[in-house]
Order: structure tokens, then C-alpha cells, then sequence
């Protein structure tokens, strides 16, 4: 009886230790994160202006770099026409500059997160002329803001499509109201804006290769045309099932090939394959099960990462910690997932911090 109990007890922290994080060790023990990458490239993670506060130690020691999650975003900068709103994303800048952080600018033109004013005019659609006016508008009044501050900019967001018989994505309401001229145009005007920025093509499924054809025929295209496109942002919302090792170095490679330089902008390992829609692991062992593939996951791609430190010129996660995950707030996915480095509890280093940090 008495040894039931102990062995009882004894998952009981085990389970609790791969949820909580491993072991409980004193701030001093725990190495930071972006010192350990000093030598190979910035490490960047995404914050909410309120995770300033709840995450500024984790932030302060852990990152030296921050990217505004939702508050450079079209529809929070410009909420009505010629109403620009910077405080959150001034706040966010200021946190950044007083720990000597870089800033990712997230981003100028996506299909979502836009105002609805940006696309009407009056009661109808507005011209392909006065979209590209109103863009113009919005990257000359944004850019020379953060000149000096805001060190890149993911200029344009997922324009590729995911379907097999599409190429680029002809529900944005930016194809529909331009075709393709957006995307040359933003470059062109952000380039002029701010001529020291390092301008981002950025894209979620940029592994798989159909997609990353269609991504590399449009920057090959651009950069042909001589329109200034520096990187490109490979998202990195993947999960411990794929993309494989071997998938995420092709495509690093591929683009590389492009001349331009490669970052991993969103990363985060979902403990759930992309088809499974279950909103949580119910069962304490598969839970752990997964943290320990997952820190695996994270150590092998990590390998991969300073293998092309010559090319790969910042790693950012997209949130800081399990409490706050994008996918809690995201209708597409939104279940209970533990994608992170740090875990809820405390912001414990979890197992997959400690395989990225020991090498
Ligand atoms: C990213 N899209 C966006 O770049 C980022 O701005 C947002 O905060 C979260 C994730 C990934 C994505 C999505 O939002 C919806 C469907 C597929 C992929």
C-alpha cells in the first residue's frame, strides 16, 4: 500500500515536472537564452503590450529582440483613416530600447487584422489607385516613426495561397483590389521610407514544397524587377510531428540560394499534429510523452539553426511563455497547447529550453 503510494506520487511529480518545467533550479542556475546564442543570431520573441508586464523578466533576460504581436498590424496603427493610434506599439519600442533589444516590425500588408475603411470608398469598393495611395500613406507615416528603432519589417504577410491551382491568395482583399501590384509597390515604398531597413517577404508553410515554389517564383520574380527584397520570414508554427529536420533545411538552403537572408519569425512546436482537433491532452502521460518529443524537436532544429548561422540572421517565438500562446486567442486553432519554452507555471524553463541552451 505504502509503495502505491509512493509510486503514485512519484508520477504524480512527474507529470507535474513536465508540465510545470523541469525541476525547479534558482534564477542564477538558469543560463539566458540569447547569450547563449550571442555567437550566432539575435533571439527574438513576440510580446502583447500587456506581456511587457507580465513577461518583462523573462523578456529582460531570455531576448534580444521583441516583435509587436498584434500592435504594428494595420488595423491597430490605423484604425480609421488618417487616425493613427502608436501608443501600444511606442510602449513596446520604448521596453525595447531600454534593454537594449531589437525591434521586428509585424507588418504592414496581410489579408488580415486590416481596417475595414482601407478597401471602401463610400458605399463601394475603393480603386486599385487609391488602395496603393492609402498604403503609401500608411508605410510613410509608420516607417519614418521607428527609423533607427525598428531594425526589419515583415512587409508582406502570407500572399502565396495554399491551394494547389492558386498561386497567389485571390481572397486577400488586397489581390482583389490591385492583383499583384501590392507586393512590389509596399517594398518599393518602404524601401524609400526607411532605406536602412531590411525588408521581409514573411510566410506560414514556407516547408513544404509546393508552397515554397510558388514563394520562391514570386521573390525570384520581385528580385528580377530589382524590388527591395532583403529576407525572407519563414514562420515556424510547427508541431513535434513535422515538418522534419530535413524539410525546414532545404527550405532554408533554398532561399539562402535566393541571396536573401532567412528568418525563423514564429516559431513555436504545437504538442498536437496539424489535423489532430482536439482541444487538449486530457491523459498526465501522453502529456509528458509529447514535452519529451517536443525538446527533442527543439534541439534538432536548433542544430540546424546554427548550422546556418551564416545565413539565418534572427530566431524569434512567437509569445514567450505556455500561459500566453497565440493559439489560445486564435479561432483556427484555438485549444489549450504548450508551444513554448518556458511553461505557465512560474515561467519555469521547460526540458526543450534546456536542449537549446546545451550544446
Ligand atoms: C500568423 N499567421 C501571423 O503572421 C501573425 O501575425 C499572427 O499573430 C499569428 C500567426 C499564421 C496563420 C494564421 O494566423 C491563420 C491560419 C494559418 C496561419
Amino acid at each position: 500500500m505504502k509503495l502505491k503510494v509512493l509510486t503514485v506520487s512519484f508520477l504524480i511529480v512527474i507529470c507535474a515536472g513536465a508540465l510545470l518545467g523541469q525541476g525547479v533550479r534558482s534564477e542564477e542556475e538558469i543560463p539566458s537564452l540569447w547569450q547563449a546564442y550571442a555567437g550566432y543570431f539575435p533571439i527574438g520573441a513576440a510580446v502583447r503590450y500587456q506581456s511587457l508586464r507580465s513577461h518583462g523578466e523573462l523578456l529582460e533576460k531570455h531576448f534580444n529582440s521583441i516583435t509587436a504581436e498584434n500592435e504594428m498590424k494595420f488595423a491597430t496603427l490605423q484604425p480609421g483613416e488618417g487616425t493613427f493610434a502608436f501608443f501600444r506599439a511606442d510602449e513596446i519600442v520604448d521596453f525595447a530600447k531600454k534593454n537594449n533589444m531589437l525591434v521586428r516590425g509585424h507588418t504592414l500588408v496581410w489579408h488580415r487584422q486590416y481596417p475595414g475603411w482601407l478597401f471602401r470608398d463610400g458605399a463601394g469598393k475603393a480603386s486599385a489607385e487609391l488602395v496603393l495611395e492609402r498604403l503609401e500613406t500608411h508605410i510613410n507615416t509608420v516607417l519614418p516613426r521607428y527609423k533607427g528603432d525598428v531594425y526589419c519589417w515583415d512587409v508582406v504577410n502570407e500572399a502565396v495561397s495554399d491551394s494547389m491551382s492558386e498561386y497567389l491568395r485571390r481572397d486577400s482583399p488586397w489581390y482583389q483590389a490591385t492583383g499583384e501590384a501590392y507586393i512590389a509597390e509596399a517594398f518599393r515604398i518602404a524601401h524609400k521610407a526607411d532605406p536602412e531597413a531590411k525588408l521581409f517577404y514573411n510566410d506560414y508553410g514556407a516547408t513544404r514544397s509546393d508552397k515554397m515554389e510558388k514563394i520562391c517564383v514570386l521573390l525570384e520574380d520581385l528580385l528580377a524587377e530589382g524590388v527591395p527584397v532583403h529576407g525572407m520570414g519563414m514562420q515556424g508554427h510547427w508541431d513535434i510531428f513535422g515538418p522534419t529536420v530535413k524539410q525546414i533545411e532545404t527550405a532554408i538552403r533554398r532561399y539562402a540560394a535566393l541571396g536573401l537572408e532567412v528568418q525563423i519569425t514564429e516559431l513555436d512546436i504545437s504538442l498536437y499534429h496539424w489535423a489532430d482537433k482536439r482541444k487538449a491532452i486530457t491523459d498526465p502521460e501522453e502529456l509528458a510523452e509529447r514535452l519529451a518529443m517536443q525538446a527533442e524537436k527543439y534541439e534538432e532544429v536548433f542544430r540546424v539553426f546554427r548550422e546556418y548561422r551564416d545565413v539565418i540572421t534572427g530566431v524569434t517565438f512567437w509569445g514567450v511563455a505556455d500561459d500566453l500562446p497565440w493559439t489560445d486567442q486564435e479561432p483556427v486553432r484555438g485549444r489549450k497547447d504548450f508551444p513554448l519554452l518556458f511553461a505557465a507555471t512560474e515561467h519555469r524553463p521547460k526540458e526543450a529550453f534546456w536542449q537549446i541552451v546545451n550544446f
